[in-house]
């Protein structure tokens, strides 16, 4: 692939350019697994990179502390309105730079530091700013944290309310990141309203889920949902925080001005071009593939003797557990990068190893959906896996190689959007 699509690039800063070029060719060839992330359109990329990156707009639409912003209001106006009727919230701030700030924003809104607040410990599936240790949210507020059960891999809803009475914190987390199973809102939202929590939805990995109707969606149920842009909802990275309208004050004093300056414009636009994509009939279909071919690829994993927490998906998500396999996490997933299939190297629930050397690796389909496979190509999609993984163990990288051209020549037949053709 050439970056001839961006001549004024190539001609100032070749060396950059050619890095863009490769990555293209890189997600162009590579079969990409992580289920965080997937491909923006070429519109959303259009909108993404225009002279909107120009303009300073601190402040809203309307109530602005800079002139000029006739356009960006009605940029931002667009996107604000676009969200509140696709998750049907009453308001909706699309500034968060990402996931973690809008996650800050929250605690700035609703809680002092040294508060109590709880959320699922991170190597449980939960996320670094639901107030793990390491994470400012860890160390400026008193985290404590939830998991599953070691029997099921499943929330221990019993045991949420149990810790939540015993606590009492000012907020309560739902959502993470290697969760493969349904939330149930209703019960998180029963448990926050006898412990006195604020409860927020991160529901940054299953927007697009429950944009499409394929997730139940935690509005009705939560004070505030934050989520971010760029993974199933498939937009540029960025962040937004919906709430009812009692919290619209204090959630928008806190992104602006409590944490942030400027929103970013040029990302506000891919924002609104993301969200008007995801309200078209093809999205919903979209969302429902997703899960469809996470769930034909988990049967394909099992039916392979593949261990998988909580024995399969409900989602987008598959989170397994090679120990059985005798490779750890980070080899599979190296020798699956070297193979052309994209993971991440992930901690499973109660796992005995570090995080940066877990036992587990991550998986999901948002991407694979994307480029239009579908469930017949999830017993290929678990077979390379499986034969990667024993490639792992015997550090066969002759059988890694001669995977990797089987996953490029795939890969042709189904361009992901976005890319150029090869
Ligand atoms: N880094 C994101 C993920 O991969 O799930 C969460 O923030």
């Amino acid at each position: 692939m050439s970056a001839s699509r961006r001549p004024a690039l190539l001609a100032t800063d070749p060396e950059l350019a050619s890095f863009v070029a490769a990555e293209e060719s890189l997600q162009a060839e590579t079969l990409r697994l992580i289920p965080s992330e997937n491909y923006v359109s070429a519109a959303v990329l259009e909108a993404s990179g225009t002279v909107l990156q120009n303009k300073y707009s601190e402040g809203y639409p309307g109530r602005r502390y800079y002139e000029g912003q006739q356009n960006i209001d009605r940029v931002e106006a667009l996107a604000v309105e676009r969200a509140k009727g696709l998750f049907g919230v009453d308001h909706a701030n699309v500034q968060p730079y990402s996931g973690s700030p809008a996650n800050l924003a929250v605690y700035l809104a609703f809680a002092k530091p040294g508060d109590t607040v709880m959320g699922m410990a991170l190597p449980m599936g939960g996320h670094l700013t639901h107030g793990w240790g390491v994470s400012a949210t860890g160390s400026w507020f008193r985290g404590v944290q939830y998991g599953v059960s070691a029997d099921t891999g499943l929330i221990d809803y019993d045991a949420v309310r149990a810790l939540a009475l015993a606590e009492r914190p000012k907020i309560i987390f739902c959502g993470g990141t290697a969760l493969p199973r349904t939330i149930d809102f209703a019960a998180f939202a029963s448990i926050a309203k006898e412990a006195g929590a604020v409860l927020v939805a991160d529901v940054a990995h299953i927007a697009g889920l429950i944009a499409g109707g394929a997730h139940p969606s935690p509005v009705g149920h939560v004070d505030v949902v934050s989520t971010t842009t760029h993974k199933t909802l498939r937009g540029p990275r960025g962040a937004m925080l919906m709430c009812r309208e009692e919290h619209a004050k204090a959630i928008d004093k806190a992104v602006f001005p409590g944490l942030q300056g400027g929103p970013h414009n040029q990302t506000t636009a891919g924002i609104a071009v993301a969200l008007h994509e995801a309200a078209q009939p093809s999205f919903t279909a979209y969302a429902h593939a997703v899960v469809a071919n996470a769930k034909a690829l988990a049967a394909a994993l099992l039916e392979r003797g593949f261990d998988l927490v909580s024995g399969g998906t409900d989602n987008h998500l598959i989170l397994m557990d090679l120990t059985s396999r005798g490779v750890p996490g980070k080899i599979a997933a190296k020798a699956l990068d070297r193979a052309g299939i994209v993971v991440n190297y992930n901690t499973v629930p109660f796992d005995p190893r570090k995080p940066f050397d877990p036992s587990g690796i991550r998986i999901g389909t948002p991407s694979l959906t994307s480029r239009g496979l579908g469930v017949e190509h999830m017993p290929v999609v678990a077979e390379w896996i499986s034969r990667a993984v024993d490639a792992a163990a015997t550090s066969d990288e002759q059988a890694l190689s001669g995977i990797r051209a089987e996953v490029a020549d795939l890969m042709s037949a189904h361009p992901a959007p976005g890319l150029p053709l090869a």
